[in-house]
């Protein structure tokens, strides 16, 4: 059978022609049933050990704050105990807890870095 485009293109019942199931009215609006996937704080965690330095280089290194945000943080962690470091998608914050954990561990600091959901 040879190629009939108009065929296809004049249909009046094909998507969008607004038949059943297809709601074009502006009062009902059918919502959209798309999810956001989770997002996961990653939190660093005060200790009496690890220096003040250390804890900035990480903030600067893996979460990519400059020394005035590092600083600041590194502060608050000091003096309430924790802090949330960042917002990401399940996989990154899992790798962003690896990496510290990680450098901590390589330099014999006890810091700890874990995760949560929002
Ligand atoms: N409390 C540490 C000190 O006085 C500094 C520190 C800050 C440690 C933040 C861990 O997540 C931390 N040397």
């Amino acid at each position: 059978m040879s190629y009939q485009p108009h065929i296809l293109a004049d249909r009046k019942d094909g998507p969008g022609a607004g038949g059943p199931g297809e709601e074009t009215s502006l009062l009902a609006k059918p919502k959209p049933k798309t999810q956001r996937p989770p997002l996961y704080k990653v939190l660093l965690l005060n200790d009496d050990y690890t220096p003040m330095e250390f804890v900035v280089h990480i903030l600067e290194r893996f979460f990519g704050m400059n020394h005035a945000q590092a600083f600041d943080i590194m502060l608050t962690v000091h003096k309430k105990g924790l802090a949330v470091v960042g917002v990401f998608s399940f996989e990154v914050a899992e790798t962003k807890v690896a990496q510290v954990m990680d450098f901590a561990r390589r330099h014999q600091h006890p810091l700890q870095c874990t995760m949560e959901k929002e």
